[in-house]
């Protein structure tokens, strides 16, 4: 039966229009030939242009300059180069008028970044400056371009390469001025703009790359295939970036999603670089590749030229560069990598209990239960609906005293309801996004005629913030976290399911500049909000470390929190697509992602549920969910079979907790993914280049997922030439012989997806089976090491209250670090510079222990005793998991019992030959 709700959307979607059929198909949404400005340049070259010599000067870090073009003298553009020791800036705009800049999103110490240029040479064809890093970088005349090489004098990138650099000049509107340039329309929209054609257009050739990432979202490959030929003949579609709600995607496509990161990296072997542009208009980008590397063609229809070249050599160093400019992820409280129930809808309180009882009926942990948009009054936000939701204070408590959250929705359409007080007050207040007469804009959505609010205001994101007061949202708890939908923002009866680009936000800029950037406004405001509460309302003194799910996201979004990838769909090419996916999200800079579990639209069977789990488990945010005209899929509905399987896939992610959270304690130091494509790790093997059926937790743990309907085994490809051993079976492959580097594992239903420890790397572990994180809070860690040839392994642990700010604020964390190494396994707590962090406090202790310590890669297991100091551990062949059929046994110490604060040692000793 359709809900209530149901019916009612499909009555509002009948009133507005273009969105009424309910698959929405490509033709809604744009390609290049339908926006003007990308079908006027693409594989266009630019006009005649050059830098005057005589207006170049060198002050600093900063190079000036002007571009000239003898065909409109009126358009002198003003060139800024300036150098961030391994990054280099491009700033290019024009002299006469002031065109939108992207507030916010880089970080304020980025003023501080700036290095001294040192001068090589000057002529008047070019400049030639070093950066501090050692990179030779040639700032060409005519036509401009950039040129930046290794400190060692290979070529990286070069801006303008193909001479496609194009700045529409701002100007008056004429008489018998081309089509396209003072409006258009698409679709029955009309687009009035009035700044005329303003759009940029550059390109960059990456030298000697054939494989790049990144500009998500879109669910196509990680190594993405090139759009157009070298010369720009047989064009295929452009990669577009504008944030959108786009209707049962498809799994394959390059189409563009909810949302952006203009960051695209570039890889060869030896060399990694990724040129960023930080603009949040419309953008398309052609890629184009031959010999001598790969042409990106970038166009955005407003906005600077504000382009950054981060010049590596690494991905990681990539990755840091990144984060200096735009933020390392914020470190999640620990509740929120655990497993997330989600559905639209869990419909009343009854619902509620029966779910959160039917995980520990089933023994099955989980750690959030989320509610959509049906537990409102009539979508007003920050309501309930009282008939089903009648005690809801009581139901969160209820949740919190098992350890529990609960996520509610709050969407950014405000309901023009007069009586409804969030609209009454943000509509006394101006608050809203405006119509070109200074009204209010009204668009369709849930709620019916809503209005939205100009979220790129500081001030209108300050007065949303203060909505999440527990004093303020009635009813609501400090155990509630929040969810933003819809937030691209989603506009049923808008151009392309958004706002029409001519309505106005704060400072007079158009919707057309900002459009990109709004979701992560919006997002940002709620994440204040919440921030704001935990120091007010949990602790003034440390706070309480805010968790909101965005839909839409922009770089600098890895600050505020984890997205998903939206309405996917439950079919095997959508549990294939979400690795791709999440992958390319990690790459561009946004680790704390995940898919549906399930596949939001339609109804897996029993086998692609498991199998969604099973590969869910490592995803940085594992979260089930279901559109709400689907069957119930709680994980005990599909047998006793499914229910086991998919306990033991949600068990695995419990169990390697503190290896997932000491991954976020390093993505928020040094902006590396957390889930990792192959060549990240593996930059010289070229073999796994577009590798995207496999791929790495962390620097150390490889997974290799069935993602085939019917598989039985699953090819595994073993990155590099080292060791690499089956936490399943025990055994070492070596990836120098072809025949373990390139070999079938089973992958039986009943089992977890194989998963390899990378040889010299350690994983951390808690296995006692909990019902969430927080009845994991003082158990034992076990310790995973797998030896590398040379008989060495290392590995880190972070820990923390995994809830507050006292980690920054005062230094309460552990973090150790250790090493196993001429058979001893050295440990030591750090002083926390390595994360970025504040030196630890003496007091801080969380009484945790190591209990059991695994070592994959000995010879002869049964040849080893241990001693910790005097005593004497227990010491013996074994597997990595109790339980677990075992090809080749490990070494397995138990009750270790030693303090994951401070340090020790544990020495490996040969038996005496009487006793082996
Ligand atoms: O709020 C309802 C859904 C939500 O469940 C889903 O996760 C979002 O991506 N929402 C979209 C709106 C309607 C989708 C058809």
């Amino acid at each position: 039966m359709m809900s209530r709700n149901f019916i009612a959307l499909i009555a509002i979607l009948a009133v507005v229009g273009p969105w009424s059929a309910l698959a929405i198909k490509a033709h809604d949404f744009k390609t290049c030939k339908d926006a003007a400005f990308c079908d006027r340049l693409r594989g266009v070259r630019g006009p005649a242009v050059h830098i005057d010599p005589a207006s170049v000067s060198v002050s600093g870090a900063h190079v000036a300059a002007s571009i000239v073009n003898p065909a409109a003298p009126n358009a002198t553009l003003s060139l800024r180069l300036l150098s961030l020791g391994s990054t280099v800036r491009l700033h290019v705009t024009e002299l006469s008028s002031l065109r939108y800049e992207v507030p916010g999103i880089l970080l304020p110490s980025v003023s501080e970044m700036l290095e001294e240029w040192k001068v090589l040479q000057t002529s008047d064809d070019a400049l030639e400056l070093q950066t501090s890093a050692g990179h030779r970088v040639v700032l060409g005349f005519s036509p401009p371009s950039v040129a930046c090489f290794s400190p060692s004098g290979e070529p990286i990138l070069k801006w303008n390469a193909d001479g496609y650099f194009a700045f529409e000049h701002t100007r008056t509107k004429q008489e018998g001025d081309p089509e396209g340039w003072w409006e258009e329309e698409f679709r029955g929209h009309r687009d009035s703009k009035p700044q005329g054609p303003n759009a940029i257009a550059f390109d960059v050739l990456m030298e000697g790359v054939q494989h790049v990432y990144g500009i998500p979202e879109r669910a196509s490959r990680l190594s993405l295939p090139a759009s157009v030929d070298p010369n720009g003949t047989a064009p295929g579609e452009p990669y577009r970036m504008y944030n959108l709600d786009v209707f049962e995607y498809l799994s394959d496509s390059p189409f563009g999603l909810y949302g952006s990161i203009p960051l695209l990296m570039g890889h060869r072997p030896a060399q990694t670089s990724a040129v960023f542009w930080l603009n949040a208009a419309e953008m398309y980008v052609d890629l184009a590749k031959s010999e001598a590397g790969t042409s990106s063609r970038w166009i955005a229809e407003s906005g600077v030229l504000d382009v950054f070249f981060l010049l590596g050599p690494s991905s990681s160093a990539v990755a840091a560069q990144y984060a200096r400019l735009t933020g390392g992820t914020a470190l999640p409280q620990l509740f929120s990598l655990g497993y997330h129930q989600c559905r639209w809808n869990y419909k009343d309180e009854a619902d509620v209990a029966g779910v959160d009882a039917g995980f520990d009926l089933h023994g099955i942990p989980y750690d959030v239960l989320w509610l959509d948009i049906e537990h409102t009054d009539g979508k007003r936000y920050f309501t309930w609906d009282k008939n089903l939701f009648p005690t809801p204070v009581r139901m969160q408590q209820d949740l919190a005293s098992r350890g529990r959250k609960m996520v509610n929705i709050v969407d950014p359409h405000i309901k023009t309801d007069a009586n409804y007080r969030v609209y009454k007050e943000a509509e006394e207040k101006g608050l809203f996004v405006k119509n070109k007469d200074g009204t209010s804009f009204k668009g369709h959505c849930w709620p019916g005629e809503s209005a939205y609010l100009d979220v790129t205001n500081p001030d209108v994101r300050a007065w949303w913030s203060q909505q999440f007061y527990t004093s303020v949202y009635k009813e609501s708890t400090t155990n509630l976290y929040i969810w933003n939908d819809m937030n691209e923002p989603s506009v049923f009866n808008g151009p392309e399911i958004t706002m029409a680009k001519d309505l106005l936000h704060h400072g007079g800029a158009e919707h057309r500049d900002v459009h990109n950037a709004f979701g992560l406004y919006y997002h940002q405001g709620t994440v204040e909000g919440l921030r704001n509460r935990g120091f007010k309302e949990i602790s003034s003194e440390y706070g309480d470390r805010p968790f909101v799910l965005s839909r839409a996201f922009f770089s600098g979004t890895q600050r505020l929190g984890p997205i998903w990838t939206g309405d996917n769909s439950a079919e095997w090419g959508h549990l294939q697509a979400s690795v791709p996916m999440l992958l390319s999200l990690g790459v561009a800079g946004l680790p704390f992602s995940g898919a549906d579990v399930g596949g939001f639209f339609g109804n897996p069977d029993a086998e692609l549920l498991t199998r969604w789990y099973q590969l869910a488990a490592y995803y940085p945010f594992f979260r089930g969910h279901a559109h709400i005209e689907t069957k119930r899929r709680e994980p005990w509905l599909f047998g006793e079979d499914a229910t086991r399987r998919v306990r033991e896939a949600i068990r695995a992610r419990y169990r390697l907790m503190p290896y997932l959270y000491t991954l976020f304690a390093r993505a928020n130091a040094t902006g590396e993914p957390v889930m990792r494509p192959l060549f990240w790790e593996f930059g010289d093997d070229e073999a796994v280049f577009d590798n995207q059926e496999e791929f790495l937790v962390g620097p150390g743990l490889l997974v290799a997922p069935a993602l085939h309907q019917g598989a039985a085994a699953v090819p595994v490809t073993l990155p590099g030439r080292g060791l690499w051993h089956s936490l399943d079976s025990g055994r070492a492959y070596d990836a120098a012989l072809e025949g373990d580097r390139l070999h079938v594992a089973s992958a039986d239903l009943d089992a977890l997806p194989p998963t390899y420890l990378r040889g010299g790397h350690a994983v951390t572990m808690r296995e006692r089976p909990r019902r969430s994180t927080a009845a994991m809070r003082g158990d034992p860690v076990t310790l995973v090491l797998g030896l590398d040839r040379a008989g060495v392994a290392r590995g880190e642990l972070y820990l923390d209250d995994g809830r507050s700010y006292a980690y920054a604020l005062a230094g309460e964390y552990v973090h150790a670090t250790f090493s196993l190494k001429n058979n001893e396994l050295r440990w030591a707590t750090t002083d926390g510079r390595d994360l970025g962090l504040p030196a630890p406090s003496a007091e801080y202790d969380p009484g945790v222990v190591v209990d059991r310590i695994v070592i994959l890669g000995l010879a002869d297991p049964a040849a080893w005793q241990a001693r910790a100091g005097d005593r004497a551990v227990e010491a013996e062949p074994g597997p990595v998991r109790a339980a677990t059929a075992v090809e080749t046994p490990a070494l397995v110490l138990r009750k270790v019992a030693l303090p994951i604060k401070g340090s020790w040692t544990v020495t490996l000793e040969r038996r005496a030959a009487a006793s082996s």
